[in-house]
């Protein structure tokens, strides 16, 4: 099994990759992301809560993020699968610890972990036109876009030192055609 985290700060195109990557890999994409949309779009009281620091740019609790991308992943082992791409989480260090302590209760472990390298002008551009069509509260102005790249800074790039101590820890530049990225991804995909 091989488990891929793709990471970056927000607009780097780690959910665009992660769709193309799956079907080229046959792995799970697990978007942490999407997850909190579902719930949101439903009105769940999970949607309810994670609605509160969305739309304020800033991440979701440690205990109700982990709990969810758990259950998730327990649910998806029961497919086999030959691997799965964690997109958007961890986030935290709090959440990369849970994930090492579970993926080894279930004889696994992140195999690789990929940072999209992209400026934040570059990232505030890409949310901006994606929130004329998105409808996402969380891409609808500058100043929480800005707020979602500062929350990246203040909490999550740190993991990179995280996942270098393992030697697991890959930088990608982010920057170009979806394709090129695919290639550049492909590259350390395909060495593992
Ligand atoms: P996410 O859904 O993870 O949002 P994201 O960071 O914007 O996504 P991504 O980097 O995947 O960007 P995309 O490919 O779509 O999180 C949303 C919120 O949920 C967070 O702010 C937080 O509140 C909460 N949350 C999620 N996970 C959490 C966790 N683990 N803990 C706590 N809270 C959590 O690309 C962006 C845009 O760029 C798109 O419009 C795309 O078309 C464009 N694009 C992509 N590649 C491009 C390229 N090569 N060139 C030009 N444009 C490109």
């Amino acid at each position: 099994m091989k488990n891929i985290v793709l990471f970056g700060p927000p607009g780097a195109g780690k959910g665009t990759q992660a769709e193309v990557l799956k079907e080229k890999y046959n792995l799970i994409h697990l978007s942490t992301g999407d997850m909190f949309r579902y719930h949101m779009k439903n009105g769940t009281d999970l949607g309810k809560l994670a609605k509160n620091y969305t739309e304020k740019g800033h991440l979701v609790p440690d205990s109700v993020t982990n709990d969810m991308l758990k259950a998730e992943v327990s649910r998806r082992m029961e497919e086999n699968p030959k691997g799965f791409i964690f997109d958007g989480y961890p986030r935290t260090k709090a959440q990369a610890q849970v994930l090492r302590e579970f993926l080894k209760e279930k004889n696994t472990q992140v195999d690789a972990m990929v940072a999209l390298e992209v400026e934040d002008e570059v990232l505030v551009e890409r949310l901006l036109e994606r929130g004329k069509s998105s409808g996402r509260a969380d891409d609808a102005n500058e100043e929480v876009i800005r707020e979602r790249i500062a929350e990246y800074y203040r909490k999550t790039d740190i993991l990179k030192e995280y996942y270098q101590t393992d030697e697991k820890y890959y930088g990608v530049d982010g920057v170009g055609s979806v394709e090129e990225i695919t290639e550049r991804l492909s590259d350390v995909i395909d060495e593992l």
